[in-house]
């Protein structure tokens, strides 16, 4: 199988740095660069825990810049009741090993789409759409030249930032009414789809079972995760979003998806930043976007596990990082 080559725009965010690690872990995904966009913290907060993450997973040799720290029209918002202050609460930060790309991150975008084979990157977003707004506003061509966009955000039937609307897609509209709208096909992973991706006590203990320290850092965002999430929304067990968006890449009968119009709401006094699907008749032709429906649960954590189980100790003495993996038979 070939490489999907992507570049993941995110906040991290605990569940931005499961999707990071599904992304640099699994042999069928060709990580080109990370980029990061205010959100889940400032963006001070959320590129420090990306480099972060990075040297956790023994990632190299790729670019990490930063972006947008405000949205489009908006004043900024944070979701710190969830990922607490520094946007990464649970486990302890270690200092970043290497240095941020001096380019800011749309430029690393429009840099990274034009430079390869039209039709081979696609844009993974995990965060606000701010980055990639503004990027295919700098360098329109760089629609026709994306794969896809795959973004985690938005929702058909529920919301969490307000009754209808998604946080990444409510933070800034303006931004994601310009992603939707962009002639480049967009599939939202939304809601409906990651509240299937709960991290049970059993996927707990899969995951502490790899015995690394990369899975124990999982371990621990996913027990501070699951507090934020119980305390706040409610739930038995965390919905962890962002790598939903990887695993579609990955695998779409995992995350599997619907043909509808998409659109969001700029004007609604209780629904702003709705993404509104329209589910009343079979897509028109010109449809350019896609709705997440149902996630293959067990699959899902499979891959997470393995990218894991791929990542190894990179910080321990002879511990095989994912480059030095073996591949195994059909994955390459
Ligand atoms: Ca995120």
């Amino acid at each position: 199988m070939t490489q999907r080559a992507i570049l993941l725009d995110c906040d991290p965010g605990h569940d931005d740095a499961v999707a990071i690690l599904l992304a640099h872990g699994n042999p069928d995904i060709d990580l080109l660069a990370v980029t990061t966009v205010f959100g889940n913290q400032t963006l001070a907060k959320v590129t420090r825990n990306a480099l972060s993450i990075a040297t956790v997973a023994g990632i190299r040799g790729i670019p990490f810049a930063a972006g947008a720290s405000r949205p489009l029209v908006r004043e900024v918002e944070h979701a710190s009741d969830i990922h607490g202050e520094s946007g990464l609460d649970g486990p302890s930060l270690p200092e970043a090993s290497f240095e941020l790309d001096p380019r800011h991150a749309v430029d690393v975008i429009v840099d990274t789409v034009m430079s390869r084979e039209p039709g081979t990157v696609t844009l993974v977003a995990t965060g606000a759409m701010t980055n990639l707004a503004l990027a295919v506003r700098q360098r329109p061509e760089i629609a026709e030249r994306v794969k896809e966009v795959v973004l985690m955000g938005g929702g058909y039937h529920v919301g969490n930032w307000s009754a209808v609307a998604e946080f990444n897609i409510a933070i800034d509209p303006e931004a994601a009414h310009i992603v939707f709208n962009a002639p480049w096909p967009v599939v939202m992973v939304g809601l409906d789809l990651t509240h299937q991706a709960l991290a049970t006590p059993e996927v707990a203990a899969d995951i502490a079972a790899v015995g690394t320290a990369p899975a124990r850092f999982v371990g621990e965002l996913l027990e501070f995760f699951g507090k934020t999430y119980r305390d706040v929304q409610g739930f038995d067990s965390p919905p962890v979003h962002d790598p939903c968006a990887v695993a579609y890449v990955i695998d779409p009968s995992i995350v599997q998806t619907v043909k509808v119009p998409i659109d969001i709401e700029l004007t609604g006094t209780l629904t702003l930043g709705m993404t509104v699907a329209d589910f009343r008749a079979p897509a028109p032709d010109d449809c350019t976007t896609w709705a997440a429906t149902t996630l293959d649960h067990g699959r899902f954590w499979g891959l997470v596990v393995d990218a894991l189980e791929r990542i190894g100790d990179p910080g321990a003495a002879g511990g095989a990082g994912a480059q030095a993996a073996p591949a195994e038979g059909g994955q390459l």
